[in-house]
């Protein structure tokens, strides 16, 4: 494992806007990770009520704050974004076993605020990702054409906020899936044309959802935050956070759902309204 990309693996993304699989974590260690979060999950009352407070975990926990900061996921990003980087947040995507949720097609560009683009997301699997869990898919190139509309569905079983899908005819048959095993990531462009089917499996398919942005870049849609990961900030576009200093302390949950609440407030400006928190991050 090594903590920047080779040239080939930055040419491959400029090319496609989607790097997989890049191998971080070894078995245990990723294990580890998985045992960390579902802990939390039980702390906060199960996998259902958990589901508002799993945003940016790592302003709440040390575990989570050193993942994000993890060189062998920073590392990588840096050879995309260039050396400061900021964590914009860090999000689950997460399927129970045998499930019909899905992700339909859309570009995170598209409601994000975050100009210019140079904005990545590190897809990290807590548990194995492979064909039959519905693992990411994306269209080759397609980061580098146009920003394409999306229609509102509120489809029951679409993880996305609005069940938000572009409608256009896109090349389908070029989609290509991105199948990962526990301990492995993805790269993708904020552009990038993406979906995910349903899981299939017997096992709750755990993604780890990180989005990075270059410190140039810039909110359009208010006051927001981040953490510093790689470098510097030398344009104060965001309102940095720390890590905590106690895990769960009181101070550390107020910051933690003020945080939240502000980015999925502004994020949602001027969108219909939606149920919870956490589908407001998504
Ligand atoms: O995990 C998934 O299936 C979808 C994730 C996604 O849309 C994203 O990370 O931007």
């Amino acid at each position: 494992m090594r903590d920047t990309l080779s040239p080939e693996q930055i040419a491959s993304y400029e090319r496609d806007g989607f790097l997989s699989p890049i191998p971080v974590f070894p078995r245990d260690e990723v294990q580890r990770l998985r045992d960390y979060f579902e802990a939390f999950e039980q702390r906060f009352g199960g996998i259902e009520k958990a589901v508002g407070r799993r945003t940016d975990l790592h302003l709440l926990t040390d575990w989570g704050f050193d993942v994000v900061t993890d060189s062998r996921i920073v590392g990588p990003v840096t050879s995309i974004l260039g050396p400061d980087v900021l964590l914009w947040s860090m999000n689950w995507f997460i399927k129970e076993p045998d499930n019909t949720k899905f992700v339909s097609f859309h570009q995170d560009a598209n409601y994000w605020g975050l100009e210019p683009h140079d904005v990545a997301t590190a897809w990290v699997a807590l548990s194995d990702a492979g064909v039959s869990t519905g693992p990411m898919e994306f269209i080759p190139g397609s980061h580098r054409g146009e920003l394409y509309e999306q229609h509102n569905t509120f489809e029951n079983d679409n993880l996305l906020s609005r069940g938000q899908t572009i409608e256009a005819d896109l090349p389908i048959k070029d989609c290509v899936m991105t199948p990962l095993a526990a301990g492995e990531m993805s790269l993708h462009h904020v552009r990038a044309v993406h979906r995910s089917g349903p899981n299939r499996s017997a096992d709750r398919r755990i993604g780890m959802v990180l989005r990075f942005c270059a410190t140039h870049v810039r909110q359009t849609k208010g006051a927001d935050t981040a953490t510093l990961v790689a470098g510097e900030d030398r344009f104060g576009h965001f309102e940095l956070m720390q890590r905590p200093n106690a895990e769960f302390g009181e101070h550390e949950m107020a910051i933690h759902a003020e945080a939240v609440m502000r980015q999925g407030k502004m994020i949602m400006r001027d969108e219909p309204k939606t149920d919870t928190i956490e589908r407001q991050q998504e």
